[in-house]
């Protein structure tokens, strides 16, 4: 199998070198001359790579407009002409698979491997799936309607990824969107505006518009949005809750999360082990869903950290281009000195920290945290990095009150040969999706979200296609969260 190398980063300088004056918005099927432009870096090198624009009101007006135009004929084109569009995005996707990899993993700092094996063919995955919502949506979900124009923010951390999760069922139920990226990773969003250009999208169904929190702002407030959907912090997910209450918009909300990992004394402690590197130490931990808290019973507890200390020792840090990296770089300086300070903050009240290798720079080592308090930030806060605690637990009610020890609830990992006990506890655990003998399995077909602070409304399966739809006739499954 041949996947991107090193040097393969050419096709991408490429591409940045002929956009040297850097970017704006896409707006109506065409991008516009760059603004006033921020810097776009990447993590790994410290390296600026290019120029985006920071949105005025005034460019999120017209992005807003441009839908508005689009919607009625995107709607009226029908199920079958829509999925034609959506299979023309997904085949194309696979065809830039290596060029949105090796872009992804610059802009971002996650290991190439990631972005290869993952991050792009799991968005190639979503829109071929929602193609067929779009064939199938009329006869499967009868009496419902677009919301109309939605307006998507999402994060830095699966930046392609995320932007499928929100676009795809959007364009499916006949919506069309406006989408901002988040600022640190702009890129894929940008090289996604061109495909869409490149298979004749009719202009207006898609706009991507770049900037800060500023942005996001003006696309939650705008009277033309009918719809929003969100990816990000609690605290902006508060915000934005506050700000579309009353206003009849429709919401969904994926926030943080500090998920459970849970090994019983029968578990496969090999397997597990395997099952945490990909919990914690994939994409440096900056992941929503992250297994975050290693809850393990007391009786394999010495056996089970051996082995994971063992593990921990081989994991690679650096260069993200590099195919054997097991772990790239951290997003920004910002998120790194977030990290750094949580970690310190739990040294300081008495956590064991045990931490690998990392090279100088925006790097952070795989981190083991034992002898944590519940109450340590450790065991409360998202760390969003590669840190994870270690506790031990006495019999399965201990360890379920563990693991609804949070004020989250997006994610949880159960591993048990005993199948029985696993889905006894899977069904006692306050987590939106549970894992058993598993870890960040995802699928297009299978509803993605939380609960709790974690936020509400599903992304992916017949419920995250709902709710890109109204349904006139019954209530849409979404908007009964806590927040
Ligand atoms: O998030 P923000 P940040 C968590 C994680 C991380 C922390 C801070 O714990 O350490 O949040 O990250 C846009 N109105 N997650 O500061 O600010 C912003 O421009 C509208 C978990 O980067 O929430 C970006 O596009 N939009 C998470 C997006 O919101 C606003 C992934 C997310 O940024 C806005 C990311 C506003 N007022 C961080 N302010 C997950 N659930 O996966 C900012 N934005």
């Amino acid at each position: 199998e041949y996947g991107p190398a090193p040097e393969d980063s050419s096709i991408v300088r490429n591409w940045l070198e002929a956009r040297s004056g850097g970017f704006g918005h896409f707006i109506d099927g065409a991008f516009t001359p760059p603004g006033t432009t921020f810097a776009v870096d990447n993590p790994a090198t410290g390296e600026t790579i290019s120029q985006a624009t920071q949105s005025s009101a005034a460019d999120v007006d017209a992005a807003v407009a441009a839908a508005r135009r689009a919607q009625p004929g995107w709607a009226a084109l029908g199920g079958h002409g829509r999925a034609r569009y959506l299979y023309a995005i997904a085949r194309h996707v696979q065809q830039h698979a290596r060029f949105l990899a090796v872009l992804e993993s610059i802009d971002n700092g996650k290991p190439i491997r990631e972005t290869r094996d993952i991050d792009v063919p799991l968005v190639a995955r979503h829109f071929y799936h929602h193609a067929g919502w779009a064939e199938i949506a009329a006869d499967e979900l009868p009496g419902t309607e677009p919301w109309g124009v939605c307006g998507q923010i999402v994060p830095w951390n699966f930046p392609l990824l995320m932007l499928s999760w929100k676009i795809a069922p959007a364009l499916a139920a006949g919506n069309t969107v406006v989408l901002k990226p988040a600022e640190y990773t702009p890129l894929s969003a940008l090289a996604f505006a061109g495909i869409c250009a490149e298979v004749g999208l009719p202009a207006g169904v898609v706009n991507i518009v770049t900037g800060d929190g500023e942005t996001g702002a003006a696309i939650v407030a705008h009277e033309g949005i009918d719809k929003l959907a969100f990816t990000g912090s609690t605290e902006v997910g508060r915000i934005i809750r506050r700000e579309t209450a009353g206003t009849g918009k429709g919401l969904t909300l994926e926030l943080g999360g500090k998920s459970p990992f849970v090994v019983f004394a029968d578990a496969d402690l090999d397997a597990a082990v395997e099952g945490v590197v990909d919990a914690i130490w994939f994409n440096q931990g900056q992941v929503c869903c992250a297994g975050a808290r290693i809850l393990v019973a007391e009786a394999v507890v010495e056996r089970f950290t051996a082995l994971l200390r063992a593990r921990m020792a081989t994991l690679r840090v650096g260069d993200p281009l590099d195919k054997s990296t097991d772990m790239g770089a951290i997003v920004h300086p910002v998120q790194l000195a977030r990290i750094r300070d949580l970690v310190a903050q739990g040294k300081a009240e008495g956590a064991v920290i045990e931490q690998g290798d990392a090279p100088q720079g925006c790097f952070y080592p795989p981190t083991l945290v034992t002898n944590v308090d519940p109450a340590s930030v450790l065991s409360t806060e998202e760390i969003f990095g590669p840190v994870v605690t270690l506790t031990a637990f006495r019999t399965p009610a201990d360890a379920v009150e563990l693991a609804n020890n949070t004020r989250y609830g997006l994610a949880a990992s159960i591993w048990s040969e005993n199948v029985n006990l696993c889905l006894d506890i899977a069904a006692q655990v306050k987590a939106g999706v549970v894992w058993i003998n598993c870890t960040n399995v995802f699928d297009a077909g299978a509803g993605f979200g939380g609960y709790r602070e974690s936020g509400f409304g599903r992304e992916g399966g017949r419920e995250g296609m709902t709710a890109y739809l109204r349904a006139p006739r019954r209530a849409a499954p979404q908007g009964v969260g806590d927040l």
